[in-house]
């Protein structure tokens, strides 16, 4: 693989893998002198995970037979030698295709019967599901096989206009776009709602995820997909003929699955091979590309450096013979570097600031342990040197003061108790409406009002009235969270006073972030239920399934936010717990300390100086951590080369309206 993509993407692995070195040896580096707690070590391992597995998920979205197969043949499987994906005429992809790694998994093609939407459990829901689907082993290294397995996708089924009609194939309402009848009165229907092909490309084993559509508009398309898998794609490539021009579909497509707030969007012009014209020019065929560029950019509102005049098949072909010249004519090359330079710098951005706002959290934690323990040292540093020259009777004295102390420092027990109790009060009421009883009883009544209307404006309605509720409930858990805060804050400063603690809280998690994604769901939601398709909510399979995605989308939203409130409040008990540890361990010191000195007087010195050799040990340790985060850091902001250096040729990275998608999807 030798496309400026691939490259790209490379770099940015390569980039990903030396962070997450950098972040193993840190973390190694804390646990061995236990400088973290559990909660905060827990933090480190969610983000060596999200480094570890981030996915970049790449949608190809059009009309049928404009060349979403053929592109990714000539994208991902040249080098295969051969056309990989079917993309022959009459050989139209049925199901969504998916092309991923996972190296836990033997290279597969599973494939999930379209029987499944009968049983009204979501897509979601069965990739968990093993049973559910039908296995077909790979051979790498036969391309032939390959191919041969992989048309499976095109797979279709004749059944009866009932069995259709309950598979979402055949809807009375419309019947000019229901598929034709055979002689038998049979409908032809997808063998497979989804196909997952688990396959070690060296892009897919880097993180991407490739998606074949098939044609959107059908009757029966899978609303997951217009919900689901399109809305959570990083960037859609949208392709239309160069041989059709923007037709009406193209548009409705474009509209209504790839409107304003899609994410990052590249729109294909292929099949630019089919303008040749014997009686025309080199040139002239160049200024028709050129015209017909322009205008289509016009038609779907967008500049036209987004637009790629191309074509796949010539691409494909020129790679399997490996003939520059022809590749560098299909211009394939042109999108592969704008996907190279616009996508992965994106995807590094988002990275780039999750590694940065969690090395400051594990340094501040960090630095917060340490100083901690510091200054419990220099107290007992200051009380040793001050027993210099001191009589046996001053020492009983001390000793006694030690023991006094300590045990009003117990009294602490008391409060701490007491204050447990009132946090997990208000902990408890904070999440309780976030709990998935409560998000399953608000869809419920959703879902009433819509059955009680079965027009779409109504279903819309109580759809958004159902958001608005969701909004609140984080609104509410918000500010309830703040009161904890407040109630923390107060109980920390008088803890530190009488009991000498060095109490400090983080910011509370900002659920911002969680009404961002309440959002985006919302809008891809209702752009759907503006779909004439969302009629068939009115069957009641339909209405099962649909009412099981939005529940389980909205589960993730609801489930995450309480994570990020739960690991707040945990990290805030276990620095209690190990300041109360750490206090007694100090006052167990200081009685063994004395009691040493009492025994042999030149024991005071030794003490002192390991008490200051221990307190160096901590600064080195302080120091190697910083050491530790700030080439962690380094590392993370100088980025991939060559994905930065390229950056700087290229048109702007991001339509404006997609600016908080982004940010909601990081
Ligand atoms: N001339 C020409 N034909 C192409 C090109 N790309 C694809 N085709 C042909 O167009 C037809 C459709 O291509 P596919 O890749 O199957 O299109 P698709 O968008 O995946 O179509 P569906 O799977 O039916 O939705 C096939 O016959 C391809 O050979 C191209 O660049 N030039
Ligand atoms: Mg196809």
């Amino acid at each position: 693989m030798t496309t400026s993509f691939a490259t790209s993407l490379d770099a940015l692995t390569g980039w990903r893998t030396v962070l997450g070195q950098r972040l193993g040896e840190t973390s190694r580096f804390l646990d061995d002198h236990d400088l973290v707690d559990g909660a905060a070590a827990a933090q480190v391992a969610a983000l060596r995970d999200r480094l570890a597995n981030d996915k970049l998920v790449l949608a190809f979205v059009a009309e049928f037979s404009r060349g979403k197969s053929e592109l990714i043949n000539a994208i991902f499987f040249a080098d295969t030698g051969r056309r990989v994906l079917p993309a022959t005429p009459g050989r139209t992809t049925m199901c969504p295709v998916e092309l991923a790694w996972d190296a836990d998994e033997p290279a597969s093609l599973m494939l999930l019967p379209i029987e499944t939407r009968n049983e009204g459990l979501s897509l979601g829901e069965l990739r968990g599901q093993r049973r559910a689907w039908k296995v077909v082993p790979l051979q790498l290294g036969d391309p032939d096989q390959l191919a041969q397995s992989l048309q499976e996708v095109t797979r279709t089924d004749w059944v009866s206009q009932d069995q259709a009609r309950a598979l979402g194939f055949w809807d009375d309402a419309r019947p000019d776009d229901n598929p034709p009848v055979d002689a038998n009165g049979r409908v032809e229907v997808p063998a497979w709602r989804h196909a997952l092909i688990n396959y070690p490309h060296p892009l897919l084993k880097q993180g991407l995820v490739v998606l074949d559509t098939p044609g959107l508009n059908a009757i029966g398309a899978e609303p997951e997909l217009t919900l689901s898998l399109l809305p959570t794609a990083h960037a859609t490539v949208f392709i239309l003929g160069a041989d059709t021009g923007v037709t009406k579909s193209d548009l409705e497509i474009w509209r209504d699955h790839l409107g304003p707030h899609a994410p990052t969007r590249f729109v294909v012009l292929n099949k630019i091979d089919a303008l040749l014209d014997p009686l025309a020019t080199r040139e002239q065929v160049d200024a028709q590309i050129e015209t017909q560029r322009r205008e289509t950019a016009r038609t779907l509102g967008i500049d036209a450096r987004r637009v790629f005049p191309l074509s796949a098949r010539q691409a494909l072909a020129a790679r399997v013979v490996d003939d520059p010249v022809t590749l560098e004519a299909s211009r394939l090359p042109e999108l592969e570097v704008a996907l190279g330079t616009q996508l992965l710098p994106q995807r590094r951005q988002v990275l780039e600031d999750v590694v940065l706002d969690g090395a400051q959290q594990i340094e501040n934690h960090v630095a917060r342990r340490l100083g901690d323990h510091r200054r419990q040292l220099a107290e007992q540093m200051l009380e040793l040197r001050g027993l210099r020259g001191k009589s046996g009777a001053k020492l009983r004295l001390m000793l006694q003061r030690v023991e006094s102390e300590a045990a009003e420092f117990e009294q602490c027990t008391v409060k701490l108790q007491a204050l447990r109790v009132v946090h997990s009060r208000m902990l408890k009421d904070t999440l309780v409406g976030l709990s998935s009883d409560r998000l399953r009883e608000e869809v419920s009544a959703m879902q009433t009002a819509m059955s009680a209307s079965l027009l779409n404006l109504g279903a819309k309605k109580a759809f958004i009235a159902l958001c608005a509720r969701l909004r609140g409930l984080l609104e509410t858990a918000q500010g309830r969270s703040t009161e904890m805060r407040d109630m923390l804050g107060a109980s920390f400063t008088k803890l530190n006073a009488e009991f000498g603690f060095g109490l400090a809280l983080t910011k509370t998690p900002d659920l911002e972030r969680f009404t961002n994604e309440l959002i985006l769901i919302e809008r891809s939601y209702v752009q759907y239920l503006g779909l004439t398709q969302a009629l068939r909510l009115s069957q009641p399979k339909f209405m099962e399934q649909f009412r099981r995605m939005l529940v389980s989308k909205l589960r993730v939203v609801f489930e995450n936010a309480t994570g990020e409130l739960e690991m707040w409040n945990k990290s805030t008990s276990a620095q209690i717990d190990s300041q109360l540890r750490e206090r007694r361990r100090n006052f167990r010191r200081r009685r063994e300390s004395l009691e040493r000195v009492q025994n042999a007087a030149s024991d005071l010195e030794l003490r002192i100086a390991e008490l200051e050799e221990q307190d160096g040990r901590l600064q080195n340790f302080l120091g190697r951590a910083r050491q530790l985060l700030e080439s962690l850091r380094e590392q993370a902001c100088a980025g991939p080369q060559t994905v930065t250096d390229l950056m700087t040729l290229t048109v702007p990275l991001h339509d404006e309206a997609v600016a908080p998608l982004r940010r909601a999807q990081g």
